[in-house]
């Protein structure tokens, strides 16, 4: 018997093949679960259900993290749940580079909607839909906790978003629900090549972390897997990273002649 069999899993932020939502979509489904993957307009909509499709026929419903009305829609029709992946992040170009004191209002207002109320919004709406002992997973970045020069407002979300896995932890846990981050290390999509300055990133950590290297969407599905299993049964309100190890350095090696190459 596979782990996720039985489980129905769903998961936001799949806008192409290259997203951290498609790789964990990808290890869910290898492991038994059953999917329903969410959209956030027409633009992705094709792309989204030719991934559904390749993912054993995975149900897929529009949701606009921005419209009640259309958080309201998923509640209805997504039926039972076994858990919710979110992997959402938003912030304008302009807010990735520079200055945090040149933020403006409505910028940080937006990042902070999309990348962080949206946990706390999709939790409400789809708490009827979630059985109890299921798993509620969203995806953060370690500039939540540490200076990443350019990462800017998009690290003050991930901070908002972290300490809201933990407050909707507390409020759920009663029922077993567990709410989890998962810190991944830096991956290059749409969203992240946003952030100036991104392409050198993940060199970085591989030439810095412990294991000497950086992941991959399948390596953050992986810890998914767990996390959306009844072997994390006891593991809430916490952020786990999969970085390689980059986020426990203290200090960084000098560059070897290999990391320049
Ligand atoms: O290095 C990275 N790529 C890391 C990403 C390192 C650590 C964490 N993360 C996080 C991101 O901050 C985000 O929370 O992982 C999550 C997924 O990001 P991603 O896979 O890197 O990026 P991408 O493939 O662009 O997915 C983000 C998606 C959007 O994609 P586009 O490219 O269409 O903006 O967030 C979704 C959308 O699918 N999204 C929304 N979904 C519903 N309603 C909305 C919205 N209003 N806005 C954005």
């Amino acid at each position: 018997m596979a782990l996720l069999d039985g489980k129905t899993i769903l998961v936001t932020g799949v806008a192409n093949r290259w997203s951290i939502a498609s790789g964990i979509a990808r290890r869910l489904h290898a492991h038994g679960a059953r999917l329903i993957l969410t959209y956030q307009g027409e633009r992705v909509e094709d792309a989204v259900r030719k991934h559904a499709a390749e993912l054993g026929g995975a149900g897929v419903f529009e949701c606009d993290v921005t419209s009640d009305a259309s958080l309201r829609g998923l509640a209805e029709k997504a039926g039972t749940i076994d858990g919710f992946v979110h992997s959402i992040a938003f912030v304008k170009k302009e807010d990735l580079s520079g200055t945090v004191y040149d933020t403006s209002r409505d910028g940080f207002a937006m990042a902070m909607d999309i990348s962080a109320y949206s946990l706390i919004a999709l939790a409400g709406r789809l708490k009827d839909n979630l059985n109890d002992g299921s798993s509620i997973m969203a995806l953060t970045y370690l500039g939540g906790t540490r200076i990443v020069p350019n990462y800017n407002i998009a690290g003050i979300a991930k901070a908002a978003l972290e300490a809201s896995v933990r407050y909707l932890a507390f409020d759920l846990g009663s029922r077993g629900i567990r709410v989890n981050a998962i810190s991944a290390g830096p991956i290059s999509t749409a969203s992240s090549r946003q952030v100036a300055g991104f392409s050198s990133m993940p060199g970085k950590v591989a030439a810095a972390s412990p294991l000497k290297r950086n992941v991959t969407i399948d390596d953050v599905g992986n810890v998914a897997v767990f996390l959306a299993s009844d072997l994390s049964s006891q593991v809430t309100a916490d952020v786990h990273f999969v970085d390689a190890g980059y986020h426990a350095m203290g200090m960084y090696p000098e560059p070897t002649r290999a990391d320049a190459i």
